[in-house]
């Protein structure tokens, strides 16, 4: 498997080039580095996938991802809370990638999704775009955004079903701080 190892992680290079930039341009060098070989990567990767038949995640790869989703928490100046979009729309079987950003200058916020975290394989969850490991947190024990946080959660779908997304402030969460989440096939 010597070919393999290259090939892996070129793929998971790919996915980290593919990273949106940082909204508010504040994104560090890096990406920008990573976006010149993006294009050549992506190439290898298909390349890898052709011969070997395999997606990288099968490697261990925690940080893998095809598809990239984004929700935004916001608090407007009128007081209405706010996730959009308000639908998710997965696949089963597929390997994600879904950003969280609280927008709410000062609210926390702390999403919530017990059910859709135990019809998931969780493979990584960190801040973006420092890449900062978040220990324990979970879609069931709760992802803590403070006012301004961003944080990147990597994971392949497991089960169909309807889910819900939610912050843990009830008063939020019934205030329109909610995203519904359906998993098909
Ligand atoms: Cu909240």
């Amino acid at each position: 498997m010597g070919p393999a190892v290259g090939c892996f992680d070129s793929a998971a290079s790919a996915a980290r080039a593919e990273t949106p930039p940082d909204m508010d341009n504040r994104a560090p060098p890096i990406y920008e580095e990573k976006a010149m070989n993006a294009h050549f990567k992506i190439a290898v990767t298909a390349l890898c996938w052709l011969l070997l038949g395999l997606p990288a995640a099968q490697a261990g790869e925690k940080f893998f991802y095809t598809t990239n989703l984004h929700v935004e928490l916001d608090t407007s100046e009128d007081g209405v809370l706010r996730a959009l979009p308000k639908d998710l729309k997965l696949k089963a079987g597929e390997y994600y990638r879904l950003e969280l950003v609280n927008f709410s200058p000062e609210q926390r916020h702390v999403m919530m999704a017990p059910e859709f975290g135990d019809a998931i394989l969780m493979t990584g969850i960190r801040t973006y775009p420092q890449r900062v490991a978040i220990p324990g947190a979970s879609f069931g024990k709760g992802i803590n955004l403070a006012p301004g946080a961003r944080v990147e959660i990597y994971f392949q779908t497991t089960k169909e079903g309807r889910y819900k997304l939610f912050c843990e402030d009830r008063g939020h969460t019934l205030g329109g701080m909610e995203v519904a989440i359906d998993v098909r096939r």
